[in-house]
Parts: structure tokens; sequence; C-alpha cells
């Protein structure tokens, strides 16, 4: 049967999670906030917004919206800075043998990502043609755990949601994929991700006949 594959991006497909941490860093610095790489974790899978939000409720800092909305821009400038130089190099372990077998078995894949910049890092990591649908965080309105990002992906490639499947590093985002009734593959640490249908460390850790059993 046709099932849906639906990647996340950042913690799955590509590490970016540390350039996030750097320019958040910075942000917070400049705002007198200690950040710490504990304290990154919190937002994996968040969005732009409530990450500001946390940091700030961090350092109990009260601001306008204007002054968020300065901090937005800065933080985002900052993060594509780093975002420059990247290349195929920056992709996780194990994803593009993932990723070519769902091609040979002709297995319809999509996008599923929080963040506003996926595009231009699909493009620069030279993966952006193995994806049927791109939903981002340009598309949703309703951050993860809200399962819109998951629900429109499916749609996208006109599959129901119980034959789709999702690959996800962050908490919120296994919720989303419950909510929505999809099947749940954590990438990562298996304590963090118990909620998650099936764990695996990394994509290394995934046998394609695992794969093959999902799709028959
Ligand atoms: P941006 P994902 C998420 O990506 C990141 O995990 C999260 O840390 C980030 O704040 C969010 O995207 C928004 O990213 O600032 O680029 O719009 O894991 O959902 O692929
Ligand atoms: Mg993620």
């Amino acid at each position: 049967t046709k099932k849906a594959f639906i990647f996340d991006l950042d913690g799955v497909i590509v590490d970016t999670a540390k350039y996030h941490y750097l320019a958040w860093q910075k942000l917070a610095h400049e705002l007198g906030i200690e950040f710490t790489p504990e304290h990154n974790e919190e937002l994996k899978g968040v969005s732009r917004v409530r990450s500001l939000d946390i940091i700030l409720e961090l350092g109990n800092i009260q601001a306008s919206q204007e002054e968020k909305d300065k901090w937005l821009i800065q933080k985002n400038e900052d993060y594509l800075s780093y975002l420059v130089d990247i290349d195929e190099s920056e992709i996780l372990p194990g994803v593009l043998q993932v990723l070519h077998h769902l091609i040979d078995k002709n297995q319809p894949i999509a996008l599923g990502s929080a963040s506003k910049n996926a595009k231009p890092i699909l493009e620069k990591t030279g993966i952006i043609h193995f994806f049927d649908a791109i939903v981002d965080g340009n598309d949703v309105s309703n951050a993860k755990p809200d399962p819109e990002v998951f629900l429109q992906a499916a749609r996208k490639l006109d599959v129901a949601y119980e034959n789709s499947i999702v690959f996800e590093d962050s908490v919120a985002g296994i919720q989303a994929a419950n909510i929505a009734k999809m099947v749940s593959i954590g990438i990562g640490d298996a304590t963090t991700l118990n909620e998650a249908k099936y764990i695996f460390k990394d994509f290394t850790f995934i046998d394609l006949s695992f794969i093959d059993s999902l799709i028959n």
C-alpha cells in the first residue's frame, strides 16, 4: 500500500539545532539572560515566536511587541548567517539511504517542519527533489503538538492519516503525530521520546527491512 512518509527537518534530516542555539544564545547574552544547551532542548520543534517567549520567561523579561519583533528578526538574521555555507555534509547519517529506498519503493515523501527556513535548507543540502510535498512554518497557524503540519502534509500527498508515518526528534512532534493517528517514529533518546510507537537513536539504526514492513 501507498504510505505517506513525513519527515521533520531540524534534528531528523539536518542538525540545525546547533545554529539555532548559537543565534538564540547571542540574543540571550545581549539581554543578560543565561541560556545553556539544556535550555535549548526546550526550543526543539517549537516555533520561533514561542522560542523567544521561552527565553524571555527564563530571564523574567517583559517586552513590547515591537521589541519582540526586532529580536525575532535579529535572531533569524544571525541564524541565516550560519546557514550561508551549509551543504550536503549537514545531512544526518543514514537519512539519504532511507530517502533513496522510499523513492525506489515509489512511496510519497513530505516535509513537516515548524521552520520558516525549511526550503532554503533543503535546497542548500541538495535534497529538495526527494520531497513530493513541503509543509513548513509558513503554511501552518498552529504549532506542534497541534497536528496541523502533519495533517496538511498527508493531505497534500493524498494519503489517509492512518497510512501516514512521521519521523520526529521532538516530544511535541511525536505528540502531534499521535494525535493525528499517524505512526510516530522517534529519532533520538528513547526515554525522552517514549510516547513514540518506534524509537531509533538515529537513522543508521533503521534497517531498510523495517521500512519495508511499514509499507507492506
Ligand atoms: P525557524 P523542526 C524547528 O524545526 C526547530 O526545531 C525549532 O528549534 C525552531 O525554532 C523552529 O523550527 C522554527 O524555525 O526560526 O527557522 O522558522 O524541528 O520543526 O524542523
Ligand atoms: Mg525537529
